[in-house]
């Protein structure tokens, strides 16, 4: 029976503990009113049916007490969720100052994450209505586990509706002004993000996913590193990002293809492995290796190579560097670009796509 979702989704944020006592309190509150109402009207109806001992009802002319009773028990009952309530709504509406900030953009039919380093990803949407750069970043919003977020929201177009029932959290996201939430993720694991206001055609497709992982696989990704990866390539914004940019400014790709039999290794998978040199020895496949490799590459040549390759000292500056290597870190098995593949432009940038009627 695991294909049915559960009947309470989980909770992984400090409100959704919050949201959960409280519901259940009203809830249970309710039902024990309800009943008790329900219990009284079946008894009466029993005990007072016509033609019983009663005879005729006997005549009361009220009483204080009894009003007073049942005006101020009720009354403290039915405050306490509003009391409680208030509580929890002001815990909900302000975030902690030490909150880290991510910006959230809405706009039909996906949604677009900005991150304090300016680190992009782009969340859900129509693959259809998607230029190649935005279907390759689709990915996932990134939270490290125990550390409070504020998001912080706008729409480009009509009103939408951040919502993570797991967080217990959902927010409107309004063209023309500005809305924030806030989280503080309780627990590691994939958490379903939904568009809780319907917008139009492909609402339904308005739905991703929010990763919560530790702080160091959070930082790695910050990096356009780690094992953690949301998307197909490194994130935009990253440091791996704009040497992605690099390596296909640089032609490098011309070189190292993802075709093994082409005339320069391929370079998925080299972080961190040893590589056996021409002549003997190896060498450990480090920061300083990659460096070396691009700047002095006669220096070491790898075993079954020719020492082709280009030195470009000069032509590079040290970010530059950092930023190859961050790539190269980050090259999974299959995603070296292709030869062809131009610069893609960055997440949300103006494009200028043939808006093609369907
Ligand atoms: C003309 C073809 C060519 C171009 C262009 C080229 N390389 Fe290379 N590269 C090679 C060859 C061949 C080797 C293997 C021999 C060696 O170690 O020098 C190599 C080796 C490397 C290595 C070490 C790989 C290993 O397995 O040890 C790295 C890292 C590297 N290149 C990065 C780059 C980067 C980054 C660029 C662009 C800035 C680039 N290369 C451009 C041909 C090329
Ligand atoms: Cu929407």
């Amino acid at each position: 029976m695991n294909s049915l979702p559960p009947l309470i989704p989980v909770v992984a944020s400090t409100i959704g503990y919050h949201f959960e006592a409280l519901f259940w309190y009203i809830m249970v509150v309710c039902t024990l009113g309800g009943l008790g109402v329900y219990a009284a009207l079946l008894y009466f109806c029993v005990a007072y049916r016509r033609g019983t001992t009663t005879g005729s009802t006997p005549r009361i002319l009220g009483s204080h007490r009894l009003e007073l009773a049942w005006t101020i028990i009720p009354t403290i009952i039915f405050f306490s969720f509003f009391g409680w309530g208030a509580v929890v709504y002001t815990k909900a509406m302000h975030p902690p100052q030490d909150a880290m900030e991510i910006f959230v953009i809405g706009k039909q039919w996906m949604w677009k994450a900005q991150y304090p380093n300016g680190q992009r990803v782009i969340i859900g949407g129509n693959p259809r209505n998607m230029t190649e750069a935005e279907r390759k970043s689709i990915g996932k919003l990134v939270l490290p586990v125990d550390r409070p977020v504020r998001i912080t929201m706008i729409s480009e177009d009509v009103i939408h509706d951040f919502g993570v029932p797991a967080f217990r959290m959902k927010m409107d996201v309004l063209p023309g002004r500005y809305t924030t939430t806030w989280y503080h993720p309780t627990k590691t694991g994939e958490f379903h993000i939904f568009c809780d206001q319907y917008c139009g055609t492909w609402h339904s497709l308005m739905v991703g996913k929010i990763a919560v992982v530790g702080q160091q696989e959070f930082d790695e990704w910050l990096g356009g590193l780690g094992s953690y990866q949301g998307s197909e390539q490194p994130v935009d914004g990253s440091k791996a990002f704009s040497g992605r940019q690099l390596f296909l400014k640089l032609q490098c790709i011309k070189c190292h293809s993802a075709d093994p039999n082409a005339a320069a290794p391929v370079l998925e998978g080299l972080y961190g492995r040893r590589v056996p040199m021409k002549g003997g020895g190896a060498e450990y496949a480090d920061a300083e290796y990659i460096k070396q490799s691009i700047l002095k590459p006669r220096l070491k040549v790898a075993q079954g190579w020719e020492p082709i390759m280009p030195s470009y000292e000069g032509q590079v500056t040290p970010d530059d560097l950092d930023d190859l290597v961050a790539y190269i870190r980050s090259l999974k098995p299959g995603t070296t670009p292709n030869r062809t593949d131009r610069m893609s432009p960055p997440v949300g940038a103006p494009t200028v796509r043939s808006e093609k009627k369907e």
